[in-house]
């Protein structure tokens, strides 16, 4: 019993739906930015974004741990620092939908942006 116990549950944590990590961005002048904080993982997890207009995703680290200062984004070639306690920009190509993991410099926390035709 506790074995099916515990089976249901890591069922129910790998594939219950979390809608507060996922988070649509906001297209404001035909630029659409979300702000993603980095504390012990990401927040949201999940970014949606529409193809073709310009993004912007806003990190800000307020993690001590050097785990989480770099964020790689290997699909766009991007390895972009996040000193502590500052917001760090970083524009993303919309052009092609598809779904686009980031990752920490160690590759040990994931994100993903989902870009949307
Ligand atoms: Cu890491």
């Amino acid at each position: 019993m506790i074995g099916i116990g515990l089976i249901a549950f890591i069922g129910w944590w790998f594939f219950a739906p979390r809608p507060e990590d996922r988070k649509q961005s906001a297209v404001v002048a035909n630029h659409q930015t979300v702000a993603i904080d980095v504390n012990g993982g990401y927040a949201p997890e999940t970014v949606e974004l529409q193809a073709g207009v310009p993004a912007t995703l806003n990190f800000t680290r307020r993690d001590p741990s050097g785990c989480l200062d770099h964020v790689v984004f290997n699909d766009f070639g991007i390895n972009q620092e996040l000193p502590k306690g500052k917001t760090e920009s970083i524009d993303i190509d919309t052009s092609k939908p598809g779904v686009y993991q980031w990752a920490c410099g160690m590759d040990m926390f994931h994100g993903k942006v989902i870009i949307k035709a």
